[in-house]
């Protein structure tokens, strides 16, 4: 059973191990309580988690609440069930749903809700995450899932466009994710040669490591 009020914080495995990963401090920027979430990240096992949490650390970057679940559509298919027809009702607005292998779970979410459900593959260690990504690509018609990139480039992106969806109706999103830009391209254009940066970092190794000698 799901918890019948919103959790105050953030968990995954809930159902597994109840093992808490981050309380949600910060203040977000949509206007709603950090114990109400506006994005559910679900995934298909805690094995997942290393990809999935650079989908809750953008969300997080930009103040967007959201809720992290281990729900495995194989393992545990009635809770994958009861989260997807649920979430509209508990006031989450997009899923994002991340899986490996025989990637089922962004699919049999989509079908149980009409909420946008984003799909992230996860990169499978027999296949690369191709199976993934073609798992979640290849829906029929009348079920979309919004499929992103293998891996972390495919978790940053789907709370990038979560935060575009829920960001057309809250300009203070919007204005997080048009400062997130602005941030990014700063970043980039302070880096413009690569070999620079990289002898420059090696300095700082170096004058560190005679630092410690001379102690
Ligand atoms: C999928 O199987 C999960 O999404 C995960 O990517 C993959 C492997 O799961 P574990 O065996 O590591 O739990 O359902």
């Amino acid at each position: 059973m799901l918890p019948a009020t919103r959790p105050a914080f953030c968990f995954v495995g809930v159902e597994n191990s109840g093992a808490r990963i981050e309380p949600m401090k910060k203040k977000n920027v949509a206007g709603k309580n950090s114990a109400e979430p506006l994005v559910g990240i679900i995934m298909g096992s805690t094995s997942d988690w290393e990809t999935m949490e650079h989908a809750a650390n953008t969300l997080r970057e930009l103040g967007v609440p959201h809720e992290t679940r281990v729900v495995s559509a194989h393992r545990t298919p009635d809770l994958l069930f009861e989260y997807a027809a649920s979430a509209e009702k508990r006031g989450i607005e997009v899923i994002i749903a991340g899986a490996g292998g025989a990637a089922h779970l962004p699919g049999m979410a989509a079908s149980k809700t009409v909420l946008p459900v984003l799909g992230v593959p996860v990169e499978s260690k027999a296949l690369k995450g191709l199976d993934s990504l073609l798992s979640i690509a290849q829906m029929p018609g009348g079920i979309p899932v919004g499929t992103l990139a293998i891996g972390k480039a495919g978790a940053i992106n789907a709370a990038l466009l979560a935060a575009a969806i829920l960001g057309a109706k809250r300009p203070a999103i919007r204005e997080a994710l048009r400062a997130f830009r602005i941030a990014q391209t700063k970043k980039v254009l302070s880096q413009p040669d690569p070999a620079a940066a990289a002898r420059k970092a090696l300095k700082a190794v170096h004058s560190q490591l005679s630092g410690k000698k001379k102690k």
